[in-house]
């Protein structure tokens, strides 16, 4: 331990109304480091003091959190990230994200362990941090541009180092699952951060910074982050990260039956090879990536209509098999509008893909069917534009079914749409997306790979137990610290670096165990915000969606699968149980006592949590 002394935090945080246009410094505890870490931690500890309770997401008194964390921005392993969270406009719930970006980097060389924005700016503008000082410089002229057409202009006014986050049109028109985009091809915060920014009139966050923050022990930091970038290129996954990156993931999908298809109707897809991470080599012409990063995962190719786009899985899954799209450079149309709108890809394609079915079966009148690319194009336009039906589809798969009457087949969780893992017979990952803090996500557990080969037909309390361990790091570890989870779960190196590189930039000696105890404290207190902003809590939040009970696959080797609902129910339970939450899911007021959530918090569990599960 260092003592007193807190290194690898700034301890202070940078606090702009933007009403007023002006910037003040809060010099926060330094228990809040010890208690919450950073990124994700902070935002959550922010969100619950300083929120008003049940505030309007796109109101002013919503605040827009960017957060960084204790390895943020130094020389090791994919460090160029940083959280971005609000409550959400989807969700009215918590809702983050992670974004590689140059402001990461730059928010820590400001001096500044988190920005937090609150009040709504009078007029369009770009939020200007430079080092200590911040200021709000007006943008009429890049209000209604595009992502990417604006991101040029900032960096022809602000300069090739100036880190920038920005939204485009959709984020404008407040879609409900508009996201901050990052490095034209960089996009997060999928529960709405974007409309959160555009709500508050910011088009676009610039940082610049110029410090270094001071590191416990620099020589042993060093030491561990070579170790760990050493042992990422040694991994034996790694040539083949660098060929495919998340790509690969559409061939692996297609083999388990959990590629999304027809809205999640299917899990295998006859057209996946035209979508597939083998086509995609063949027809890449560049790999990015996000700063500081050791193992690169943008791979780019020529859209159909010949522009460059960047790729992901979740990408082409949901805008591609799951609307019947079988060529990839179709898909990747529909991916680099989402990014030129900034338009989260996951919520869109959900959207999308409920909509075609209620057109479909004669529910919702829609110019497009299955597989129509250029048709699909011209809604997400209207999406982004909040122009016809694309006013119904901006406000995402939850509302529109319950405007169409019809909820069942929507595919959301809490009104975060699914990521692109169809779980007709994944009980595990189904419980992954019912349990993710900001709704049916798989960034805190992708638990399908595990489950496939640990028996995909139980729902014992081992698979919950599993659950907790990755959302422990996955959503402790990586989002509080905060770095990329890639090295570790994608070329499988030990989670013992990271806390090698966290005991000597901070001094604190905290254990793995340590920081799986801050990942549930933050569970805990995440939960809570959720049942404060929503009044009330029942185990129905936490179910995932109807169909993967009700329709069973037709098609593929798991033809006939689906849930068993009483089974999940059981599961669910488990989970709680391990948790120490209530049979509502509630945290039990001795388990928010224990974890030494505020005293406000704790309150709430015990007038909130029913008996234990
Ligand atoms: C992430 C979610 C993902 S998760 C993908 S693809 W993935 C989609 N990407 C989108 C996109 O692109 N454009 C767009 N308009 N919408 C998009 N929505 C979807 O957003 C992302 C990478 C990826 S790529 C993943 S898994 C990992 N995620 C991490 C995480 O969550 N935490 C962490 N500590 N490390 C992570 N590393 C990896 O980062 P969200 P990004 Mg994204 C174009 O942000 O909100 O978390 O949603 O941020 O910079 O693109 O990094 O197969």
């Amino acid at each position: 331990m260092a003592g007193e002394r807190l290194f690898g935090w700034w301890k202070r945080i940078l606090w702009f109304d933007a009403t007023r246009g002006e910037a003040r410094e809060w010099r926060y505890p330094g228990e809040m480091a010890r208690l919450y870490i950073g990124g994700r931690g902070f935002a959550v500890k922010i969100l619950w003091d300083f929120l008003p309770a049940g505030a309007d997401p796109l109101g002013p008194e919503n605040l827009f959190i960017a957060a960084v964390g204790p390895l943020t921005g130094l020389a090791g392993p994919n460090t160029g990230k940083l959280v971005v969270a609000a409550k959400s406009p989807l969700t009215l719930g918590y809702g983050d994200g992670n974004i590689g970006s140059w402001a990461a980097v730059a928010l820590r060389a400001a001096g500044w362990d988190a920005l937090v924005v609150q009040g709504r700016a009078p007029r369009p503008s770009v939020l200007v941090v430079e080092d200590d000082r911040a200021r709000l410089d007006p943008a009429d002229d890049l209000w209604g541009l595009d992502a990417f057409t604006a991101y040029d202009r900032l960096v022809e006014r602000y300069g090739r180092d100036a880190g920038i986050l920005l939204i485009g049109p959709a984020g404008e028109k407040l879609v409900r699952y508009a996201t901050v985009v990052a490095q034209k091809g960089r996009s997060g915060g999928r529960p709405g951060l974007g409309a959160v920014l555009g709500s508050k009139n910011i088009k676009a966050i610039v940082v610049r910074g110029t410090r270094k923050p001071e590191l416990y022990d620099p020589d042993a930091y060093r030491k561990a982050a070579v170790e760990a970038i050493r042992a990422v290129k040694a991994s034996p996954n790694y040539s083949f990260w660098m060929r495919q990156g998340t790509m690969f993931t559409v061939e692996w999908a297609q083999e388990a039956s959990v590629l999304p298809a027809y809205n999640f109707r299917e899990g295998v897809f006859e057209g996946y090879q035209g979508i597939s991470g083998s086509y995609m080599e063949k027809v890449r012409v560049d790999l990015r990536s996000c700063p500081l990063c050791v193992m690169a995962c943008g791979h780019v190719i020529r859209d159909e209509e010949g522009a460059l786009v960047e790729l992901d899985y979740e990408n082409i899954a949901m805008l591609g098999s799951n609307l019947g799209i079988s060529r990839l450079e179709e898909a990747a149309v529909l991916n680099r509008l989402a990014d030129l709108y900034g338009m989260d890809t996951i919520s869109l394609g959900g959207t999308l893909g409920y909509a075609l079915e209620a057109g479909e079966r004669g529910r919702l009148e829609l110019p497009a069917t299955w597989g129509d690319y250029r048709a699909i194009a011209e809604l997400v336009k209207l999406t982004a534009a909040r122009e016809g039906v694309g006013d119904l589809l901006a406000e995402g798969s939850m509302r529109l079914s319950r405007r169409v009457g019809e909820t069942w087949y929507a595919m959301h969780v809490k009104g975060l749409e699914v990521s692109a893992y169809d779980c007709h017979a994944a009980p595990g990952m189904a419980l992954a997306f019912a349990t993710s803090p900001i709704g049916a996500h798989h960034k805190d557990a992708w638990l399908i790979g595990w489950e496939i080969q640990h028996g995909r037909d139980s729902y014992s309390e081992e698979k919950a137990a599993k659950l907790i361990e990755m959302q422990r790091f996955r959503g402790g570890l990586f989002e509080t610290a905060v770095a990329c989870r890639f090295p570790v779960v994608e070329t499988g190196i030990s989670l013992e670096h990271y806390v090698k590189m966290f005991q000597a930039a901070t001094g604190l000696a905290y254990s793995l165990q340590d920081h799986y105890t801050v990942a549930d404290r933050i569970y805990a207190l995440t939960r809570l915000l959720w049942v404060r902003e929503h009044g009330d809590w029942s185990i129905d939040m936490d179910m995932p969606p109807e169909r993967w009970f009700r329709d069973p696959l037709t098609k593929g080797p798991l033809r006939g699968a689906r849930l068993d609902r009483d089974r999940f129910l059981g599961l669910l339970r488990a989970y709680y149980r391990l948790r120490g939450w209530a049979s509502n899911g509630v945290p039990l007021p001795e388990t928010a006592k224990r974890l030494g959530l505020p005293e406000d918090a704790v309150r709430l569990a015990e007038q909130k949590a029913a008996e234990p599960a």
